[in-house]
């Protein structure tokens, strides 16, 4: 190039009140082909997104060819699942617009707040796992680590779900609808993915070889996303991959002459990223699932391996260049994939590449439930992938090798440690921890428990491969824009510079001590409390009593979780009242918010969900309650509502059987929020129950080895129906149908469940779980000492910034150097 424009680095427009007046204007009439007197709220949106776009791509390019001369090791975050939320607002607050942006609509006479609602959230992940990945990317930009996170582009997110009578309806999430003013196509780094056919072995120059001949491709097509840290001027690129058919395939079947089946072709390619599957703990093995986790893992691998990394690079040096961080088992495959690239590809010989891969992959755990353990059966992988399934089963010989070296002839160790099962399935989590440099947990306890339980015999034989990084949050999101108003509060308390450095909130325990500060917190949260009433009026027709103390559940439904715990408090406090037991006038005011999606086949957890409704609708409705206990359960939980529920919050439910819950992080969110925890001793409460202490905790429940010791003993459910009256009460009530018009049958299998399996103990907790609601009550009537308390939870739960999270990666597993 010559011209002096094209030599000169690519400029933002002016970080100006006109600049951004100028630039949005442009958009608006060059991109949307609109006038602002015309324009719709989609128009101004989409120019307001592009406008915002603008100014991160100078930034963005600027760091796309750093990364690729930077010569400092990369993180390459394997995700099938990045629950991103909204992007506007954190886009604006992450290159410093806000303010401009907010003047500058203004003149236009565009209200932000307008644009803000306007955008549908990318709901691109179930829950917990996919929003980590979500808060991770957000960091590695803020903490300026290389890095690229890759991922599917679904193009249906998470179901949004609807209730009719109280019932789970999905409904199709198209958050695609209006297009996507955040992603930037790129079809022409399109990669191809193949799949099936058969493996042959051939004479390569006297060597032989195994290779696939596979029977058919996909294009995998990416989109990139901007990913801007918080004010550091860094850029980072979420790589999401779509899924359409190949040239080579559209020409062979339309030369057939048969148009109807080449259309057909096309739809069956592009099935594969069509929608994310709605399951978050019970793997199914269908053949799509595998070809999804496949698809992003084959074109990433490729991506990194022929567009990031330069083309004379020496394989041998990969493992100081790039390190894969599986983000649970979904992307395991890559495993064997980078094997067969090394060594059918680039010839590397086995043990060369296996040194290689070993260093370049870790592993992420998030889960203890046995069930939600990933398994392929061979028979789908050999169909599907029969060069990968060679390769795994060579892998898996080696593993054993080692083994027996290590362990002798231990025929019944040997069964158990096998990758392949003896009902002929790849064990993925045996698999990864086989392969990788480590293994984490998500939570002190969790990481524990794999080493104790899931894994003992791993860790028996590698402990030097096992660690812990407990989950974190971003406070970016889930402080300074789900809570403004407490930000600005910390901010004057503190100064800036909090934000990024988390521990710093410890300067607020001293303010705790400070009546204004603590009245200031205390009309921050009532204020909270009144957005959300707005936000449910508007959206549900759901009121928020401003004197109630607000009590909150929201995660995904699951058994484990245990909201009928939750519910049978609920109905205690309503037999309570009903039974004449209680004066409704002696009941602490409490509104129950639940937030929860339920698998589509997940028949029980449905059926609660079915439940909470049918009580929340007779319970806001018995004029003999005087209106004290309020049942809130806003369908469509996400993070976009999450944001707005839990500044509100009072106190936060994470009331897990010991054991079960990995780690949370909606419990971290609350308590940075200053609500107060009732939980068990599970995941990552329990580091939060040491941070914040006991006085600021409401602690219930069994401990896990509790747990397994009644376990052991042989658990009957009915004995504790039969020790608490008033449990019986509720479970009885329940049963009569009082909650379905007098129907029995509705909600018999949530009782019969609970009174003769009960798998995760509910009836067990439930006297504990009621005690320690009624010191909830007692403590919220001291409202300035339960203030106090929950700006302790603020000041002390800075540990759980996703900054710290990655930068305990950097340390104990990926080694990469620190930012320039
Ligand atoms: C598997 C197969 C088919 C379809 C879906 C899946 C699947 C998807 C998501 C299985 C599990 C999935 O997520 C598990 C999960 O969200 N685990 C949660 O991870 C959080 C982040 O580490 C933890 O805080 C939670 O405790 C843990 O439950």
């Amino acid at each position: 190039a010559t011209h002096p424009l094209a030599l000169a680095p690519v400029a933002s427009p002016p970080a100006t009140v006109d600049g951004f007046v100028r630039e949005f204007l442009l958009n608006l009439n060059m991109e949307r082909g609109v006038a602002l007197s015309s324009a719709t709220e989609t128009d101004t949106y989409m120019a307001l997104a592009a406008t915002v776009r603008d100014y991160l791509v100078a930034r963005w390019l600027e760091d796309q060819r750093r990364q690729r001369e930077d010569q400092r090791k990369a993180v390459c975050y394997l995700s099938a699942e990045y629950l991103l939320g909204r992007q506007l607002d954190n886009n604006l607050l992450a290159s410093g617009l806000t303010e401009i942006a907010t003047e500058a609509l203004a003149a236009c006479g565009i209200d932000i707040d307008t644009m803000r609602a306007h955008e549908v959230e990318p709901g691109l992940g179930n829950g917990g796992l996919g929003r980590l990945a979500a808060c991770f990317v957000d960091s590695l930009a803020t903490l300026s680590v290389p890095s690229i996170g890759y991922g599917i582009r679904y193009e249906y997110g998470i179901f949004r779900q609807v209730f009719r009578g109280g019932e789970q309806i999905e409904k199709p999430d198209a958050w695609l609808a209006l297009g996507s003013p955040w992603e930037f196509r790129h079809p022409e780094s399109a990669q191809t993915v193949s799949f099936a056919g058969h493996t042959e072995t051939y004479d390569d120059d006297g060597v032989i070889r195994s290779r696939w001949v596979p029977a058919w491709s996909v294009r995998a097509v990416p989109y990139n996303y901007m990913v801007p840290g918080y004010q550091n001027g860094r850029v980072n690129t979420l790589r999401l991959w779509s899924a359409e058919a190949t040239k080579a395939f559209d020409l062979r079947t339309f030369n057939s002459g048969d148009y109807v089946e080449a259309v057909r072709a096309q739809t069956f390619a592009e099935n594969i990223s069509k929608v994310l599957y709605p399951e978050d703990s019970t793997p199914q093995g269908k053949e799509l699932r595998l070809q999804q986790q496949y698809f992003f893992v084959a074109a990433s691998i490729a991506d990194y391996m022929t567009k990031v990394l330069p083309e004379d690079f020496d394989l041998e040096d990969l493992p100081e260049r790039v390190i894969f961080q599986l983000n649970d088992t979904h992307p395991v495959i890559a495993v064997p994939e980078m094997m067969r690239v090394l060594v059918d590809e680039r010839k590397l010989d086995w043990d060369a590449a296996w040194a290689i891969t070993q260093k370049c992959f870790a592993y992420t755990c998030h889960t203890l439930l046995p069930e939600a353990l990933e398994v392929w059966s061979v028979d789908l992988l050999g169909r599907l992938l029969p060069r990968h399934l060679e390769i795994i089963y060579r892998i898996n010989d080696e593993f054993l090798l080692r083994v027996r070296e290590r362990f002798g002839d231990d025929e019944q160790r040997l069964r158990d440690m096998s990758i392949v099962s003896e009902q002929r399935a790849v064990r993925m989590a045996y698999l990864a921890t086989v392969a990788g440099s480590k293994v984490n947990g998500v939570a002190e306890l969790h990481s524990q428990l794999l080493r104790e339980r899931v894994l003992h015999q791993f860790d028996e034989m590698m402990p030097e491969k096992f660690t812990n990084v407990t989950n974190g949050v971003t406070p970016r999101r889930f402080m300074r824009l789900a809570n403004p108003d407490l930000s600005e509060l910390i901010t004057a308390a503190l100064g800036t510079g909090w934000l990024t450095d988390l521990e710093r909130l410890r300067e607020l325990e001293s303010y705790a001590e400070d009546p204004d500060f603590r009245a200031a917190f205390a009309s921050v949260k009532a204020a909270n409390k009144r957005r959300l009433n707005d936000v449910l009026m508007k959206r549900d027709g759901f009121e928020i009593a401003d004197d109630h103390l607000l009590d909150v559940m929201v995660k995904r439904l699951h058994e484990y979780k245990r909201q009928t715990l939750k519910l049978l408090h609920i109905v205690t406090l309503y037999e309570r009242v009903v039974s004449g037991r209680v004066a409704a006038s002696d009941l602490q005011p409490r509104t129950f918010i639940f937030g929860a999606k339920a698998a589509p086949g997940y028949a029980m957890a449905k059926r609660v969900i079915h439940l909470i409704n049918a009580v929340g609708s007779v319970v806001n409705n018995d004029p003999r309650l005087e209106g004290r206990l309020k049942v809130v359960f806003p369908p469509n939980y996400n993070v976009t509502l999450a944001e707005r529920v839990i500044p509100a919050a009072d106190l936060s439910e994470q009331i897990s059987l010991a054991g079960k819950e990995a780690s949370g992080t909606g419990n971290m969110k609350f308590a940075l929020n200053g609500a107060l925890t009732i939980g068990t001793d599970d995941g990552a409460n329990v580091e939060i129950r040491e941070l914040v202490g006991d006085d600021n905790f409401f602690l219930f429940g069994m401990s896990e080895p509790e747990v397994e010791e009644l376990w052991a003993a042989g658990y009957r459910p009915g004995e504790f129906a039969q020790a608490d009256d008033e449990l019986r009460r509720a479970l009885d009530l329940i049963g009569s149908g009082a909650f379905s018009d007098g129907d029995r049958s509705t909600f018999e299998p949530v009782v019969s469940n609970l009174m003769y399996d009960d798998r995760f103990m509910v009836l067990a907790d439930y006297t504990s779980y009621i005690a320690a609601q009624e010191r909830v009550d007692a403590a919220y009537a001291d409202r300035d000492a339960w203030t106090r308390s929950a700006i302790l939870n603020v000041a002390r739960t800075g540990f759980f910034s996703s900054d710290r999270s990655i930068r305990d990666y950097i340390d104990r597993i990926w080694h990469t150097q620190p930012a320039r």
